[in-house]
Parts: structure tokens; C-alpha cells; sequence
């Protein structure tokens, strides 16, 4: 099934383009709220259709689920087809203030809610200065330039350096758990503050300089903010394919199984040493 997963990011790619197109004409806000209780962007709700259009018809594609979608769609009826799971434009609140956004892909091979093992690829597209898209596959990260027509340019591997340099997380710091943000207090005695409230520009990042990104779980919840099946797994499928590291607190993001469509988890990724330190800090994610 190699050729459905590239298929799909091959669709990805092509959409990619047009997606960052059509950021300016799609900034307005909706009155309509996500499965998360995030209140949407017409951005939000375009680039979730046109990535449905663009993925539901590949042969192999069973099912698409995203971030911006009550539920599941079966789309295919393939034996042994797979599930594809989006969060079509993460960090679309950065559109108002015109930083980064990005699009986050998971290709599991069973019908979701499915857990991190189930995993066969994931990627991203970078909407930054540049339009990048990273894949990881077959134990492979690569970096991609993703051209005005959708053409890609390969970039070569992606692996992270064993040297961490960036850190990133999110929430308010008096909402952090003690013990979370003790664990913090270290690492910032050694490594440089970069958060941009875009998690897909927050980890390339950690991808490209070293480091760790996360999103904990906070006092007022305990779950964090970050989406399981569209967000922390796909990424930690990512991290770890490029020689990295990912934690819900506790365990490999990897390990967890979402019973829940829409289920936050904490989320941690970056250097192995750093993630082990904070899995050694954290007895556990709602300390
Ligand atoms: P979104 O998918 O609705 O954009 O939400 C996820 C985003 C992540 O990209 C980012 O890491 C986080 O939310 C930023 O949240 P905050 O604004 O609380 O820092
Ligand atoms: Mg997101």
C-alpha cells in the first residue's frame, strides 16, 4: 500500500499551494465552533474542505477525520485501506497576526479513533517564508520545498541534532502543574526560548536547531490542548522517526490510544535526553 501513502502526499503537496493562497481571502472569524470548542476561521473550515476533495477519492483511503469535523467520514471501502487523519490548519490564529501555520497529516492504518502504533506515516506542511512539507515513512524523515504548482524539490533527511538549543511550551505559567514548571526552570538554564503558538512551526524547529516542544497539561487542564489523533501523534510519529523522542508525561505519545475522536493529551517532543528528564520530572501528567 506504499503508493497510497503516496498518493496522499502527493495530494497534499498539490493542495498545499493553494491552501496558502487562499489564506488572505479566508481571515475572517466564524460564529461556528469546532469539536474542541475552538471557535473557527473561515481559513479553518475551507482548507478542511478542499484537503476532504483532494484525499477522499485516493483508492486506499477508507476514512478522513479532522480537527475542524464532528466525526469520522468513510470515504473508501479497501481491505486493509487506511485512515487519514488532519488538522488542516494548525495554528490558524497566527493568520490574524501573520505568522507561520501549518497542515498536520496522520496515515493510520486502522479506523479511528486509532492509537500511535497503528501509525504508517505522517507529515506536515510548513507555511513560512518558504512552503516546506516534511514525511516521515519506512523509519525515513524527509524535507520537502513544496513549489507554487505543488511540485516538491527534495531536501534531503531530516535528523535531529543530538544538541538540544531551542525550547518551546505552551500555556500560561501559573496554569503549569509545580512540577512542570520546575522542570522548566532547568531547561532554561540551557537552552533558548522559541514559541511562535504554532505547533508545526514550534517543532520544525526543534527538527532543524534540537530541543523539545510541548504543550503540558495545565491546572485548569489536565488533558492540555493539543489533539491526539490530528496533532500529538502525528508529530511524535515525526519526532521519533527523525531520532527523537515524544511523552505524554508518562509514556511514548506513540503508546497512547485515543478512545475519543477529538481527545487532548499532554505533548511532549524533542532530544531523547530532554524528554527523558522531563518523563523523570513528571511522576505523572496530572501532578
Ligand atoms: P489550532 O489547531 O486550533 O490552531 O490549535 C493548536 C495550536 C497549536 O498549533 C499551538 O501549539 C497551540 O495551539 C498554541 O496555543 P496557545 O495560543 O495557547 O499558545
Ligand atoms: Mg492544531
Amino acid at each position: 500500500m506504499a503508493d497510497v501513502i503516496d498518493a496522499v502526499f502527493d495530494a497534499i503537496a498539490d493542495a498545499a499551494p493553494e491552501v496558502r493562497a487562499g489564506l488572505p481571502d479566508h481571515r475572517a472569524t466564524r460564529d461556528d465552533q469546532n469539536a474542541s470548542g475552538d471557535t473557527q476561521l473561515e481559513a479553518d473550515v475551507w482548507a478542511d474542505d478542499l484537503l476532504f476533495d483532494r484525499t477522499e477519492s485516493i483508492e486506499g483511503v477508507n476514512w478522513y477525520a479532522s480537527e475542524e469535523r464532528d466525526a469520522v467520514v468513510t470515504v473508501g471501502d479497501a481491505e486493509g485501506g487506511y485512515a487519514v487523519a488532519l488538522d488542516p490548519l494548525d495554528g490558524s490564529s497566527n493568520v490574524k497576526s501573520n505568522n507561520p501555520c501549518g497542515t498536520v497529516v496522520g496515515v493510520y492504518d486502522q479506523p479511528l479513533p486509532a492509537p500511535g502504533s497503528s501509525l504508517v506515516a505522517a507529515g506536515f506542511v510548513l507555511y513560512g517564508p518558504t512552503t516546506t512539507m516534511v514525511v516521515a515513512r519506512d523509519d525515513t524523515v524527509r524535507e520537502y520545498l513544496v513549489s507554487e504548482t505543488g511540485a516538491t524539490t527534495d531536501l534531503g533527511p531530516v535528523e535531529l541534532p543530538a544538541d538540544p538549543t531551542v525550547y518551546g511550551f505552551g500555556g500560561r505559567v501559573p496554569d503549569w502543574p509545580p512540577a512542570f514548571e520546575s522542570f522548566v526552570r532547568d531547561v532554561e538554564d540551557d537552552l533558548k526560548l522559541r514559541y511562535g503558538g504554532a505547533m508545526i512551526a514550534d517543532v520544525n524547529q526543534v527538527l532543524v536547531y534540537g530541543g523539545v516542544f510541548g504543550y503540558p497539561g495545565l491546572e485548569s487542564a489536565p488533558d492540555g490542548k493539543l489533539r491526539a489523533q490530528f496533532e500529538a501523534l502525528p508529530i511524535a510519529y515525526i519526532v521519533e522517526t527523525a531520532g527523537g523522542a515524544s511523552s505524554d508525561g508518562t509514556q511514548s505519545l506513540l503508546d497512547v490510544a485515543p478512545t475519543r475522536l477529538h481527545e487532548r493529551t499532554p505533548t511532549f517532543v524533542g532530544t531523547d535526553d530532554v524528554i527523558a528528564a522531563l518523563d523523570a520530572a513528571l511522576p505523572d501528567h496530572t501532578n
